[in-house]
Parts: structure tokens; sequence; C-alpha cells
């Protein structure tokens, strides 16, 4: 368990307390609290930050240029995971905090799209593990495989990671995310659809023949690329976002002067609102919310943002 300065507490002893003893108790409280704000003034809880109130924060409290940075305040390790050595999916790469200190982190999975490979999504991998995530960009079976399939792989790979990868023991299993890009974004939805337990999914330029999402309860944030001509957004990610239902914390981001493929390179705009997203809902951490909440205005990079706000509401 990880030390908790706010909320940790030694047990409390039966019975009453005479005077004497709560005078005594009550220095020890001061004492106790004293100690705690000289803990949280010490890099506890992840590279400079103070452990929180919510025990799935994770990282120091969160500026626009943190998050806009090519790497996050975590160190990252990686490790391979072979074809051969699974079923169900293409193996892939796990990308996680290389610290033991901060206890476990939420994970996320992330497919690439029709005849593509892992390496299309690769850059998402360090970005996201930096910033606190465990990440495993993957294959799918075969390269031309539909969305409800690259669904189903990306929750199989979610499964392996928890249950039997090296590093399943730094995963928090009950706090995972999907994505993906073009079809693999379409497979995100789908595994959000079947997997209610999810808590953020992030359709990147998503292609699906589905135009509607009612099934969803997890989190979504879609991303459009104005200049899409393989998976328009006005048949692809507009009806998607308006699919889903209203009910839910769901947004809609349209990158500006953007393709099919922008998601296939590193991108400030994908992985600040990624970033942000993620956090918000995998890790409840709203410190994030400021980012996503009033809705981001249309900018160089942002052509259109619809969405609910505030969220969790
Ligand atoms: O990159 C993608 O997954 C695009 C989807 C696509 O081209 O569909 C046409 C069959
Ligand atoms: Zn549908």
């Amino acid at each position: 368990m990880r030390f908790h300065p706010h909320t940790d507490s030694p047990p409390r002893p039966g019975g009453s307390l005479g005077h004497g003893a709560r005078r005594r108790a009550g220095r020890l409280a001061a004492a106790a609290a004293a100690l705690a704000v000289a803990v949280c003034l010490g890099p506890l809880n992840g590279p400079g930050a103070h452990a929180a109130d919510n025990p799935y924060e994770r990282g120091p409290a969160p500026t626009a240029s943190g998050i806009e940075a090519p790497r996050g305040p975590y160190a990252v390790s990686q490790t391979s995971v072979s074809a051969l050595s699974v079923t169900g999916f293409g193996g892939g790469t796990i990308y996680y905090p290389t610290t033991t200190a901060d206890g476990t982190f939420g994970a996320v999975a992330i497919a690439p799209g029709y005849t593509a490979y892992e390496s299309s999504i690769a850059w998402l991998g360090p970005r996201l593990a930096s910033q606190g995530f465990v990440v495993f960009t993957i294959d799918t079976l075969t390269t031309l495989d539909q969305p409800d399939s690259r669904g189903r792989q990306l929750l199989t790979a979610l499964d392996h990671l928890t249950q039997r990868s090296s590093v399943r023991t730094r995963v928090d299993a009950s706090r995972l995310g999907v994505m993906g890009h073009s079809m693999g974004g379409g497979g995100t939805l789908e595994a959000a659809k079947s997997r209610p337990a999810l808590r953020a999914a992030i359709p990147l330029t998503p292609w699906n023949l589905d135009k509607t999402w009612p099934e969803v309860t997890t989190p979504t944030l879609i991303f459009g690329a104005d200049g899409d001509t393989i998976a328009p957004v006005a048949s692809h990610a507009e009806p998607f976002y308006a699919g889903l239902s209203p009910s839910l914390d769901r947004a809609y981001l349209e990158l500006n002067s953007a393709t099919h493929f922008t998601p296939n390179s590193s991108n400030t705009t994908i992985a600040k609102y990624s970033i942000s997203w993620l956090k918000r809902f995998i890790d409840n951490d709203t410190r994030y919310e400021q980012f996503l909440c009033p809705l981001p205005r249309p900018s160089l990079t942002i052509e259109e943002y619809r969405g609910n706000c505030p969220h969790g509401s």
C-alpha cells in the first residue's frame, strides 16, 4: 500500500480517552500533521509531486507546457511481447514508467489501422507512458483485420498485460483504456461497447461501418481530421460522436489542416488532449479538467471541438 499522508492515519485505539490522553493525542495529531506537511514537500508521489487525496493521481500538478512537451515527468522503460508468445493478438511493445515507487498505474492498449503495424502508432507509447501510464502498442493478427476483430484484440492485449505480462504487477487492472487509429479506432469503439468496465476510449481518425454507438458507457474522446479522405469525418468521426449517448462524457476534436494519417506521427494536440482524457477518466484526476473544460476553442490546430462540460455530471 502506498503511503498517503493526507488521509492515512494510525488505527484508532478502542474505548474513550481521559483528558491527559486526549491532550497527548492532540499533540500527536498536530505532530503527525506537521510531519505530513513536511512529507508533502518531498518527492513522494512521482517526480516532484505530493501524494493526493485521490489515490489514483500520479505525477505533479499538470501545466499546459507539461502535457504539450515531448516527454512527461516519468522515465520510461519498454519490453517487447513476441507475437509467438501470445494468442488473440499480434504481440507488441509495452512502455511503462521505470519507477516502482509510485504504486500501480492505469493502462491503455493501442491498435493500428488497416494494413498498418504497431510502428504506425509507436510514438504514443513513450509519450503517454512518460505521463504515468502503462501503454501497450500492439500488432493485429493480420494487417487486414476488421474493426470488430481489432476491438477483441485490444481487449485480449489488455488481459495479457494485466494477467500474464512481465509488468502485470505494475498495472492497476481496474483502470484500463483503449485507443486506436482508423480501423483500430473503429475497434476502440467496439472494445468499449463490449467491455463497459473500460475507463476511457480514444479513437483516432476512426473508421467503421457501424455509425451508432448508444451502447458505449465509457468516456470517449474522438479525434477527426478535417482533410481525411479515407475516413471522412462526415461519414465516420462525426456520426460516431453524434451516435454516442448525450449523457456520456464524450468529446469530438477535429484536427485542423490534418489528414487520415496525422495520428501516425508525433502530434502535440493529439498528445495534449489524449493525456488529459486518460488522466481525467482512468486516474479520476480532476487536475486535468482545466484542459478539457471549458471546451477548447478553435485554433491553428483545432478545427472544432464538441463535448459536454463539466464532466462527471
Ligand atoms: O487506415 C484505416 O484503417 C482505413 C480504413 C480503410 O481504408 O477502409 C477501407 C476498406
Ligand atoms: Zn451501432
